[in-house]
């Protein structure tokens, strides 16, 4: 990882450098799965690309927690594993019913609804293998805390629970409360958890736990709002998913609810309010503000 020095931290270079770590990671994370065609289906997915945000979220918290981020490696291929598995199964017929993803062919085109449902479920459950039989070098009971805080998130209290909402909700009114309780759940609660983990891993006191919960909170909708705004204003090439969705499936956004304007502002006061909790850590949080700016400054 990039030394951490607030004044001359350079991002890109820390961005850089994390995303090649977790790259690699993933490519060495898969191994022995069998029949082939299922670790096939397992890695189209995993190794697509995509920006990799959550596992630098969960390392960059390691590290600002104290911890050395090598220990939080074996975490941030997990949690990128629950979130590929969100993906797959969220761009199943009977869900978002998508053919494009990280530029690609979305895996049941390739591989069929079958396979694709059980890349996913070997995905979500080889996460936790990965936290609890992969990691080394780090307390039992850290692991422990990390194992419930992801069971948490990729169940009903977050994802699944985020995921029927959002279904039920669609073609329907939605005030503002529904519609941030679905981001809250179908992605903020993953990227909460990716601070959390890595955080605990790190060795985190429960003063700074509760700072990253607000942190990771705010830029976890403000990540959602973004990402509803580049529906309506990027094309299908930049963001490597079909644009325009959100308006297909006529489905509430917060431009449909608040305008483009309102809701880049809130987006950005959302930011700002998190960047404000890491002032006490201010000199080593530098990936995190960051982080946080990159969230709103995004183009994909
Ligand atoms: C976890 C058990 C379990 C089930 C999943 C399908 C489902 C239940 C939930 C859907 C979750 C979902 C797809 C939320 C959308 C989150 C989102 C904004 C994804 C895009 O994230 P980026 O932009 O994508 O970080 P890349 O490709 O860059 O990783």
């Amino acid at each position: 990882m990039v030394a951490v020095v607030s004044s001359s931290f350079d991002f890109s270079a820390y961005l850089a450098k994390a995303k090649a770590r977790v790259e690699s990671a993933l490519d060495q994370s898969l191994g022995p799965e069998r029949p082939e065609q299922l670790r096939e289906s397992m890695r189209y997915s995993l190794l697509a690309g995509g920006k990799r945000l959550r596992p630098i979220l969960c390392l960059a918290a390691c590290e600002l927690a104290g911890g050395d981020p090598e220990k939080a490696i074996s975490t941030a291929v997990a949690v990128e594993m629950i979130h590929t598995m969100s993906l797959i199964h969220d761009d199943l017929p009977a869900m978002d019913n998508d053919d494009l993803r990280r530029g690609r062919p979305t895996n049941h085109k390739v591989y069929g609804d079958a396979l694709a449902i059980l890349a996913g479920d070997a995905l979500l459950t080889r996460a936790f293998e990965m936290v609890s039989l992969r990691t080394q070098g780090v307390p039992a009971e850290r692991l422990l805390k990390v194992v419930g805080e992801l069971s948490l998130v990729a169940g009903a209290p977050g994802l699944v629970g985020g995921q029927v909402v959002d279904i039920e909700s669609e073609g329907k009114e939605v005030d503002l409360e529904t519609l941030e309780f679905i981001h809250l759940h179908k992605t903020g609660a993953l990227l909460k958890a990716c601070v959390i983990s890595g955080a605990l891993i790190g060795g985190a006191d429960e003063e700074l736990l509760k700072a990253l919960r607000t942190y990771a909170k705010g830029i976890g909708l403000a990540f959602q709002i973004i990402d509803d705004i580049l529906d309506v204003t990027a094309s299908s090439e930049v963001l490597g998913k079909t644009a325009g969705k959100d308006l297909l499936a006529d489905k509430t956004t917060y431009p449909k609810l608040l305008g483009l304007e309102e809701s880049r502002r809130r987006a950005d006061e959302l930011v700002s309010k998190a960047k404000d909790v890491l002032k006490p850590w201010e000199q080593s949080a530098s990936p995190l503000l960051a982080l946080a700016d990159y969230i709103t400054n995004r183009d994909r």
